[in-house]
């Protein structure tokens, strides 16, 4: 393993993509035809792309080679069965439905396991997860721990679920009134935190106690393996895979983006420790939903670049880079005074609107002008994660504030340099330099479900 601080690219580029370089007009152009949306920006008019780091990683030449041996039978495709080894090998899981994304497990799982009216509660749902809890009828809760919210203090472990505020939940609400409980890894909305082994077992205990299921959100089920091996006590010997297994020892099932740590441009799935019931349950609603059992929507070839992915990334040279690459650009924006959530997260540096914009309220989106302003700026196209995600109370119409503004910079897995990041910090030196000019957004149409993928806005001075 390397020794630099921030350790160099453990691959070298075999396959080069061109960026395309854009003026300011043509950018204030396609800011304006995207109504003021960073979802709607065609990439064509993007210089370095940061909204998601889902299925925009590089594949690798094993992976690509493993394209060939696509097997696209029907049924029983042999590639599937690479996936359950991988599976059965680093999770010890038992069952697995593959699904075509992250919420294509979502959606077959979550109905399996409540009943309309009753909560689901997770370190931290994410807006897709929260949709298909809400879909099926229930109702989601989020137990942060308080430092999650401190962007600025520095925190081991800042994507914990807050234990004691759950149990007084359960307590007041009735054990019957829950229906299990989501574990997200990395926590996401909390700026891609990792969860501590010794929170995952508390959960399990807190599970037993109230008999309920736990489900792990394993998109980044990695990073926070690695984050777990380079802070938490005891565990620095442990190899990444070893972590892995334990973390999944405390739970019983899970549902997978594998466009994240699996690096694919496109897969998921659901699997299973050892609850039958469960599987043949997941089988009967993946068919008519995703597509036959073996294949769930997925190629053969898709398959198989999966079950490779997922041991690529659970290499411990691969993530030191990735983690190492994410903490790169948070350092040198702190150096620039940009307020971020510090520590760094694994796949992203979450920049503090709140900080930056301080008398802008929540409704007025500061965090979007922020991501706004870095397109204009530099071409750099950043996400918001904060009110303008989080949406409205489904029951009162409201809109609710988030706990945290973020301009999110999601960094693709093997896809950008060093230099790279150099650019981004200058890009943000200029937004810095003129926050003072920014104005909050509201709505010229707003969807009904997972608006901000298709929301028009137009700034408040237009
Ligand atoms: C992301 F703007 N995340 O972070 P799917 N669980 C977790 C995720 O992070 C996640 C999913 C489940 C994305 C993509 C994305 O509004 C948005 O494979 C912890 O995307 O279905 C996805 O996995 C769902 C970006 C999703 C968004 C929804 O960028």
């Amino acid at each position: 393993m390397s020794n630099a601080k921030h350790p160099a690219e453990p691959f070298k580029i075999k396959m080069i993509e061109p960026l395309n370089i854009t003026t300011r007009e043509q950018r204030e152009k396609a800011l304006k035809e995207a109504g003021y949306n960073p979802f709607l920006l065609k990439s064509k008019d993007v210089y370095i792309d940061l909204l998601t780091d889902s299925g925009t990683g590089a594949m690798s030449d094993n992976q690509w080679a493993g394209l060939m041996l696509g097997d696209e039978a029907y049924a029983g495709s042999k590639n599937f069965y690479n996936i359950c080894d991988a599976v059965k090998d680093i999770f010890e899981y038992n069952y697995v439905v593959p699904t075509h994304q992250g919420r294509g497990a979502e959606q077959v799982l979550f109905p399996l396991l409540l009943t309309p009216g009753q909560y689901v509660c997770s370190n931290h749902h994410f807006d897709t997860t929260k949709a298909h809890v809400e879909l099926s009828g229930a109702k989601a809760r989020n137990f942060l721990i308080p430092e999650a919210t401190d962007t600025g203090t520095y925190y081991d472990f800042k994507g914990n679920f807050n234990i004691p505020a759950l149990e007084a939940f359960i307590e007041e609400v009735g054990s019957e009134n829950v229906a299990f409980f989501i574990m997200t890894v990395t926590n996401n909305s909390a700026g891609g935190q990792p969860v501590s082994m010794a929170n995952m077992k508390e959960l399990k205990r807190v599970a037993d106690k109230y008999g309920k299921r736990i489900v792990m959100d394993s998109a980044r089920f990695a990073e926070n393996a690695m984050f777990i091996k380079q802070r938490e006590p005891g565990y620095e010997n442990t190899s990444v895979k070893d972590i892995i297994t334990e973390m999944y020892s405390y739970a019983d099932m899970l549902t997978m983006s594998a466009k994240k740590d699996a690096i694919v441009n496109m897969g998921g799935m659901i699997a299973i420790k050892n609850d039958e019931e469960i599987y043949r349950g997941a089988q009967a609603r993946c068919v008519p939903m995703e597509g036959f059992a073996t294949y769930g929507g997925l190629s053969g070839r898709d398959m198989e670049a999966l079950a490779r992915g997922l041991y690529e990334g659970i290499d411990e040279d691969y993530l030191a880079y990735r983690l190492g690459q994410i903490k790169y650009l948070g350092d040198k924006l702190m150096e620039i005074g940009v307020p971020i959530q510090y520590p760094t997260g694994g796949h992203a540096v979450f920049v503090d609107a709140r900080k930056i914009l301080p008398d802008m309220p929540g409704y007025e989106f500061p965090a979007q002008a922020i991501c706004n302003a870095l397109y204009l700026e530099s071409g750099v196209r950043p996400v918001e994660i904060g009110s303008f995600l989080l949406g409205r109370n489904p029951q009162t119409g409201e809109q609710e504030e988030s706990a945290l503004e973020l301009v999110r910079l999601t960094i693709p897995r093997r896809v950008y340099t060093q230099s790279h990041m150099d650019e981004i910090v200058e890009g943000f030196k200029e937004v810095m330099a003129h926050k003072d000019e920014l104005v909050g957004l509201t709505f010229d149409y707003e969807p009904p479900v997972l608006r901000h993928f298709l929301a028009r806005l137009r700034p408040l001075n237009k």
